[in-house]
Order: structure tokens, then sequence, then C-alpha cells
């Protein structure tokens, strides 16, 4: 499938499948991609959003962005990064080896639970011993109704397809992850042509090292109705675009016991009669999610400028 013009004349439809700075590369309504421009803050897309583009010079530029489903972001104090836009599910993949990052994971399910967006958690490498750490943590998430998949992708590739597979069918699905937790091995072992997939965005992009840095699109199936995006190593994930007050709400855990604190604007820190402390003193709620809680509150009081 390489880069090609679009019909001459008339607008098309397309989806973004690689973006960086004011270079958009839009997969067509015939699956041709096309490097595309965007002239301004009205046209402004990321990788999932679906556009109207006019054919110019030797590609194309935006018209217009459609209207999103979703956008799953991170905002830290200085800059904020889009993800993806319209995704239908959030994959994070954890591993015991490096140790469970569990404040990007909290995060990443804050984030996901703001925007409206299935999240889920893959244990990887329960192959290694430091596994059984990395599953007690996740305990309290399983406790919270979120979906916990183990798998071996290095050790056991088709136990891990066979559990995987069923949950991207059909859904555009962001894959996250700390560095060294096996995202790559993991694309790998879906899409068999995922260097040649990249290799031609980046290429179209211009720019091998944009790869580092932007969100890349595979698809699973020649009907491109399965989609896995791989978002880069993630460090931190700053949750700026989200108030403290909203913050407990969007922690089911915490959530289902906001509604029995005494106060309606309980902060769940040191207020009497508060249903969440109650919970975590019991042992119902887990002192390290009450801990995640109060750092992230802690974060996002913090004056913005
Ligand atoms: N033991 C074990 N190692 C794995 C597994 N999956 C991946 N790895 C290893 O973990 C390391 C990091 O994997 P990689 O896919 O590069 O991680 P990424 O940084 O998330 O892309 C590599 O050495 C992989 O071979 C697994 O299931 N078990
Ligand atoms: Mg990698
Ligand atoms: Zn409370």
């Amino acid at each position: 499938m390489g880069l090609s013009n679009g019909p001459s004349g008339g607008v098309g439809d397309g989806l973004v499948v690689g973006a960086h700075g004011r270079d958009v590369v839009v997969e067509t309504a015939e699956r041709r991609r096309l490097l595309c421009h965007r002239r301004g803050k009205k046209t402004e897309c990321v990788v999932g959003d679906r556009v109207h583009w006019q054919p110019a010079g030797d590609g194309g530029v935006i018209e217009a962005v459609l209207p999103r489903t979703s956008l799953l972001w991170r905002e830290d104090r200085w800059r904020s990064k889009s993800f993806a836009a319209n995704l239908d599910r959030l994959l994070v993949l954890v591993a015991g080896d490096p140790p469970l990052a569990e404040s990007l994971l909290a995060r990443a399910l804050v984030a996901a639970a703001h925007a409206g967006i299935d999240a889920q958690v893959v244990l990887n490498k329960i192959d290694l011993p430091q596994a059984d750490a990395a599953r007690a943590r996740l305990e309290p998430y399983r406790r919270a109704d979120v979906p916990v998949h183990e798998v071996s992708v290095a050790r056991d590739g088709a136990a891990a397809r066979n559990a995987l597979m069923p949950l991207l069918h059909g859904r555009t699905t962001l894959l996250l992850g700390a560095s060294g937790v096996g995202k790559s091995t993991l694309i790998n072992l879906l899409v068999p042509d995922a260097a040649a997939q990249v290799g031609e965005i980046s290429r179209a992009l211009n720019a091998g090292r944009h790869t580092t840095t932007t969100t890349s699109w595979y698809w699973l199936d020649a009907e491109h109705r399965s989609a896995v995006l791989d978002s880069p190593g993630v460090q931190s994930f700053g949750l700026q675009q989200i108030e403290a007050a909203q913050l407990a709400s969007l922690m089911p855990d915490l959530a289902r016991h906001v509604p029995h604190c005494r106060f309606a604007n309980c902060t769940h820190r040191s207020e009497p009669a508060c249903a969440v402390q109650a919970a975590a003193a019991s042992g119902e709620v887990e002192a390290s999610r009450l801990q995640i809680y109060r750092e992230l509150f802690e974060e996002l009081s913090q004056p913005r400028w």
C-alpha cells in the first residue's frame, strides 16, 4: 500500500494513522495512504482522528476533523500530549520485571475513566518469579473490577495470542506500558508485518526519529477493522486535565464509598465520618490506593500557571 494522490477534485474521508507536527498520514477510504498537511489550529488532529481532506500538490490538506468519540491525553505542568482519538479500549501492559509501576498504572486508569474509555490490564512475563509480587499488587485492581489478563508473550506466544486477540477484535486499542514490559515483543507477535507497517508511516513522515515520539498505528487484519496502537515508552503521566475534586469518582474502588461520606464535598484526607478513609482502615480499600489518591490529589491541587 504505497502513498498516492487522492481522487482529483472532491473532498475525501480518511483516518489519521500517523502524525507529527503539521504532517499527517491519512489512510483514505480506498485504503491508500496520503501525506497531508494541516493548516492551523482549526484542523489540529491526532492519530485516530477521522478527517476530511482535499488533494493539494503531491498530497493533501486537512479540511476538517470530525467529532471524536474519545480523546486520551496526558497533561503535565508544561505541556499536554495526546495519545490518540476515537479509542475503544486501553490495554495497560505491566510486568514483574521491570517492577510494576503502580503509579503509572493508576494514572492511566484514571485518564481512561476520565476519557470514557474501557481499560484493562495485561500482566506479561508470568514465566518469571517476579510475577507473583506483581500479581499481588494487581489484586486491588481486580477487586475494583478491572480485568487483568496474564500472559507470557515471549515464552508462550500462542496462549498470549488466544488471550488477547478477542479483546482487540473489531476495535481500536491503545497499548500502554513502561519501557521493558514487552510492548514491542507483543506487537511483533500480533502483527507479523509490524516493521513494514510502521516503516511506511515513518517514511511518509520523513523521519525514522519521529517513530519514538509519536503513536504508531498497526492493523491486525486485512479488512482494517482491528487496530492496535503503540505509544512510545511512557515515563510520566500528568493528569492536570482532571480536577482534584473529580479524582475519587474516577477511581472505582474509592468511588463506591464516596456517597457514604458525611460531607458532600469530602476530599477523603482528614474529614470526619469519611467513608473512604473508613474503608481503607478496614482493609476494604487497599492502603496503596488511598496513598496514590492522596498523592494525585495533592498534585492536582497545586496552582496552575
Ligand atoms: N521472561 C520474559 N521476558 C519477556 C517476555 N516478553 C518480553 N520479554 C523480554 O523483555 C524485554 C523487553 O521487551 P520489549 O518488547 O523490548 O519491551 P518494550 O520496551 O515494552 O517494548 C526483552 O528482552 C524481551 O525479550 C516474557 O513473556 N517473558
Ligand atoms: Mg519497545
Ligand atoms: Zn470522604
